[in-house]
């Protein structure tokens, strides 16, 4: 695989600084000699800047950023349909915001090719604010409706080609407002929350996913979020919540998707460096993308799913 990196360090989708040094931790926890090992091509981009806020408003008074976070979704959605045409684009966060550019990029290119578009979204929180329901004003957590097609987004170009509620698998989710509850109802997302994941595993739900992305001849987007992991194995996040994936959940996950041959795009998002414990966090990261790219113990015969 030709893998794109491309730095995304945002930080105005939250209110904890620190995302933006996210892109340079990854390098150096050594994502690329990571990916290299594995067989894969690197080329490494380098770091996005948006253009200029263009003083954008909305009727929400929490909201912040908004003019600059409409500016970081742009500029991530034309570096990543590029990247798209051309490889497969690792999006090095910065904060969940950046999704409101790689999902839109991801959409249009699958628009363009006349295939479906899916989403994995591992993570412990919905991310299915409007920028008009949202009450932390955290823009971070609005990517999924922006790209389901949900109305709120006036100030936002609008979504290129709004990705079916069906076609979304979240995974992790333990942190759900009451706005996001009461829409989320509405759809046919698929909600692994971690009652799921406790009572069934990880491998039926992913499986049960991944299947129907194959029979439709989807392409795939993953969006890992730091905080899907427990706490106790990745404290560098702002919104850490108790009782996440583990370890080898994580990894076995990652394991699953590699052997499915499916992801086309990737999004690492909300690592914070300035919360880290030695690097370990980004290390877990740039560990669970070996998985998600080939690294095993063992060769053995893949599984059909
Ligand atoms: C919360 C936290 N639902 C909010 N969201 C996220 O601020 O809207 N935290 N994405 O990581
Ligand atoms: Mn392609
Ligand atoms: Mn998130
Ligand atoms: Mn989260």
């Amino acid at each position: 695989t030709h893998c794109i990196l491309i730095g995304t360090p945002v930080d105005e989708g939250q209110r904890r600084a620190g995302c933006l040094m996210g892109p340079a931790a990854y390098r150096v926890a050594g994502l690329a000699s990571t990916l290299a090992e594995l067989g894969h091509s690197v080329e490494d981009r380098g770091d996005l800047s948006p253009a200029p806020g263009r003083g954008q408003t909305c009727a929400n008074p929490a909201v912040h950023h908004l003019p600059e976070t409409i500016a970081w979704a742009e500029a991530i959605r034309a570096a990543g349909i590029s990247a798209m045409e051309q490889g497969m684009p690792i999006f090095l966060g910065g904060d969940h915001a950046l999704a409101l550019g790689s999902l839109a990029a991801a959409a249009a290119h699958a628009h363009a090719l006349g295939r479906p578009q899916f989403v994995l979204w591992l993570d412990a929180h919905s991310d299915f604010h409007t920028v008009q329901t949202t009450q932390s004003g955290n823009l971070h957590g609005t990517p999924l409706a922006y790209a389901a097609g949900r109305p709120g987004f006036d100030p936002f170009p609008p979504f290129p080609a709004p990705i079916p509620a069906r076609n979304i698998c979240m995974f992790g989710i333990r942190s759900v407002d009451g706005a996001e509850l009461a829409a989320l109802r509405e759809t046919d997302i698929v909600v692994n929350d971690m009652r799921v994941l406790d009572e069934r595993g990880v491998v039926a739900p992913l499986r049960e996913f991944l299947d129907r992305v194959r029979a439709q001849d989807g392409l795939l987007h993953v969006s890992l979020d730091v905080d899907f992991l427990d706490p106790s194995i990745a404290p560098a996040v702002g919104t850490t919540v108790p009782g996440g994936a583990t370890f080898r959940e994580a990894h076995l996950v990652c394991e699953l998707l590699h052997d499915s041959g499916l992801m086309t795009s990737l999004d690492l998002v909300e690592l914070n460096p300035f919360l880290d414990e030695r690097g370990r966090t980004a290390r877990l990261m740039v560990d669970l993308v070996g998985s998600l790219m080939g690294r095993k113990v063992f060769d053995r015969p893949t599984r059909s799913f």
